[in-house]
């Protein structure tokens, strides 16, 4: 072989290698977000949607702080990351008007009650995915998620439906 030949086989064993490279760097940021990309169930009568976190992402994203208060432990701010939950009923063309409540339910069973008043208030009701800027875990896994509800004009957190698997207008 000449000097020549050689050097074209090495340049192009770098760029295969580079090529690998940057596949596997997709790929390990795909399976991190596949893992969470879980569906909450919509219900309204008959009809019943999906959406999953790809959909829920692009909707309105914000971080902000609230406070946790549960029965045993005392008042603490953390940052959580999610969107209004209006902006999925929306995004959805789930109709609120002549409607009544909405219901949430985790996959635990646990129920929450809204009246729709609540609901279209924009700064009220957020569905979040992170908190601290971390996913939040399932429940198997010790989290309060992939989802959970939090209510920010709540006094305590009896609301915050962790592990959210399916809402329902009313
Ligand atoms: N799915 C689900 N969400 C829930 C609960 C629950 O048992 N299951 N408990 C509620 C209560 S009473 C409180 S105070 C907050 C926080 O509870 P934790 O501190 O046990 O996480 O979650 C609320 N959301
Ligand atoms: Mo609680």
């Amino acid at each position: 072989m000449t000097n020549k030949t050689i050097g074209i086989v090495i340049f192009i064993l770098v760029i295969i290698t580079g090529i690998f490279a940057f596949m596997n760097r997709n790929l390990v940021k795909d399976k991190s977000e596949a893992l969470h990309n879980a569906e909450i169930i919509i219900k309204q009568g008959e009809n019943e949607t999906k959406i999953g976190f790809d959909d829920i992402k692009e909707l309105g994203e914000v971080e902000f702080y609230a406070t946790l208060d549960t029965s045993t432990t005392d008042p603490k701010d953390y940052k959580y990351t999610g969107v209004p939950l209006i902006n999925i009923l929306k995004k959805l063309e789930i109709d609120t008007e002549n409607k009544k409540q909405l219901i949430v339910r985790g996959i635990d069973g646990y129920t929450v009650a809204f009246s729709i008043d609540e609901v279209v208030d924009e700064d009220n009701i957020y569905l979040v995915y992170k908190m601290e800027g971390k996913l939040l875990k399932s429940k198997e896994e010790g989290g309060s998620g992939p989802y959970q509800l939090i209510v920010r004009k709540d006094q305590f957190s009896q609301r915050w439906c962790k592990f959210v698997v399916e809402m329902e207008v009313r």
